[in-house]
């Protein structure tokens, strides 16, 4: 191993001990103090709004794991630069240090809700690493500590304090050529490993501590207030064989937001401000929250980067209580078009205000199909609101409702370049066969779903190939909240054909046929399948 290598790995090493500390005082601070995750966090929060597709991206929630691995990858080549640097320039390698001290510090104090503990994962974990490295980098190029060679060493050079440089081949000093000692080899893949190690107890006890904080126990502990209003009978019909389940699992439902780790709300210290440009401020605990009179309805909730034919949608039983009478006390004055929902971990949605109070059943939500919010779709509270994407109506953790106007303040997604405004659009899908289905001849069940959420689903047609439109069965459903089922029998005939569905809201407006991506308001265009006959 060169040298070079022995100082880059010695880099690596200390970066790594450095981020397990860091991980392990985050468990006393916050995740998000982490300085991986709040670099992470600022990372996804100012992703330029020209970069689209990137927005689009970590929209999605895959992305999430890939970031933080990549951000870990350039820490690690950062390191190893500074290990290979601080051989020969210790102070660089200070400097370098202090410079991911400061990034990590700024990331994490100014993360929405840090106190000025947010500073200690980073600040620790850089004070660590000045030693480590210093360790690790006399014990690569062969000398003690205080700098001097081990007992084979030629001498090398300290310049003030800096490991020396390898005699003989560094910046041509010399011609002797120094032998690096198998002591130093020793000792040097020792540190080595126990840096490895200490780095990974680290971060693990961190993690392992920092998840007894979650409030999986405080969920648990939820018992959730019997609905005044219980939800509308749902017929068995409203299920059809070779759709999704009707309504969706919590664990199978899409889960779409910025955060890098789930805001962890305990529902004793939780509170919703009502305020802004309201005549009556208010604040409501949790205790105060359950003894309002709570509804129970079926609303089918759909994310704006969903594509045709995608999944970024779900329909569950939601609990809550109407937002309408909560936003009336306030009494919001009549300029107030937008009400600005605000998370504990600072995103931010905006609806309109004329939206929450139209007697739909829009829900500050705490039950999810019958159990308490689970903590990634938004507990203790979210918001739900029928026939709004996500990203302009969902709130989950919800903290604050501020009352301002469109024109005063832009929302989280506004400025990457997602419109202010996001009504549902008419959707339908095909679920079965699946697209590349092969299938015999004959009589073939097609099924799926549609959705109109609010206006509600008055018809769904077929084509094949490019025949005639034909209307399918409409299974039952309880509101026009919710999606609609369908299903068709196809008297398939060999050879490859194409499915097209498309479905006519309540208002007789029909599905169009134009195609445009998710961004800025969301996805149109017909879903098709192609199915081989034999
Ligand atoms: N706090 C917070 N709430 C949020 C988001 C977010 O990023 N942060 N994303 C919204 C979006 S874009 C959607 S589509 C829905 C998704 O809700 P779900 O994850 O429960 O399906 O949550 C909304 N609420
Ligand atoms: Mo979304």
């Amino acid at each position: 191993m060169k040298a070079t290598v022995r100082s880059g790995l010695a880099g690596v090493a200390a970066a790594a001990v450095a981020l397990g500390a860091a991980e392990s005082v985050a468990a006393g601070t916050g995740a998000d103090s982490s300085p991986l995750v709040a670099v992470g966090a600022v990372v996804v929060d100012h992703v330029p709004a020209s970069v689209k597709d990137f927005g689009i991206a970590v929209f999605g929630v895959h992305d999430k794991t890939a970031l933080l691995v990549g951000t870990a990858i350039l820490l690690a080549c950062y390191a190893y630069g500074l290990g290979v640097v601080g051989r020969r320039r210790w102070p660089w390698a200070v400097a370098g240090i202090g410079l991911f001290a400061v990034a990590g510090v700024v990331a994490a104090v100014t993360r929405p809700g840090a106190g000025a503990t947010a500073a200690l994962p980073a600040l620790i974990g850089a004070g660590l690493a000045v030693p480590v490295l210093r360790y690790l980098l006399a014990a690569a190029d062969g000398r003690s500590e205080s700098g001097h060679r081990g007992a084979a060493a030629a001498g090398g050079t300290d310049r003030g304090g800096a490991p020396a440089a390898e005699a003989g081949r560094d910046e041509g000093a010399g011609t002797a050529v120094h032998a690096y000692p198998r002591e130093s080899r020793r000792r040097f893949l020792k540190g080595l490993g126990i840096a490895g190690v200490a780095a990974l107890a680290a971060g693990g006890a961190g993690r392992l501590i920092g998840s007894r904080r979650a409030v999986t126990s405080a969920r648990q502990s939820v018992v959730l207030p019997v609905a005044a209003e219980p939800a509308p009978v749902v017929p068995a019909a409203a299920q059809v064989s070779g759709a999704v389940p009707w309504v969706t699992p919590n664990r199978e439902f899409y889960r779409i937001d910025t955060a890098l780790v789930t805001p962890q709300v305990d529902p004793s210290s939780w509170t919703l401000r009502i305020h802004g440009m309201v005549r009556n401020p208010i604040t409501i605990t949790w205790a105060e929250l359950l003894q309002r009179p709570m509804v129970e309805r079926h609303v089918t909730i759909a994310c704006v980067s969903n594509e045709v034919g995608g999944d970024l949608i779900g329909n569950a039983l939601w609990l809550g209580t109407p937002i309408k009478a909560l936003i009336d006390e306030a009494d919001p004055l009549p300029e107030a078009d937008q009400a600005v929902q605000r998370s504990a971990d600072g995103w931010t949605c905006g609806t309109p205000t004329a939206v929450l109070r139209d007697g739909r059943d829009a829900l500050l939500a705490i039950g999810m199909n019958g159990e308490a919010l689970p903590v990634p779709h938004g507990f203790p509270v979210r918001m739900i609101v029928p026939g709004l994407y996500g990203y302009v109506s969902a709130c989950k953790w919800i903290t604050e409702i501020e009352l301002t106007r469109f024109a005063d303040f832009d929302a989280y997604w506004v400025p990457r370049g997602w419109s202010a405004q996001g009504p549902i659009k008419t959707q339908s899908r095909i679920d079965s066969p699946r697209d590349g289905a092969s299938k015999p001849a004959g009589a073939v069940t097609v099924a799926g779903v549609a959705w109109a959420q609010h206006r509600g689903v008055a018809k769904v047609e077929l084509q094949v190939d490019e025949g005639d439109w034909e209307t399918v069965t409409l299974a039952p459903t309880v509101s026009a909240d919710t999606w609609r089922q369908w299903t068709h029998t196809w008297q398939a005939t060999p050879g490859t054909h194409t499915l097209r569905v498309r479905a006519t809201d309540l208002d007789g407006a029909v599905q169009t046929a134009d195609t445009a991506p998710p961004a800025p308001d969301g996805a149109t265009g017909w879903h098709q399948v192609n199915i081989d006959v034999e």
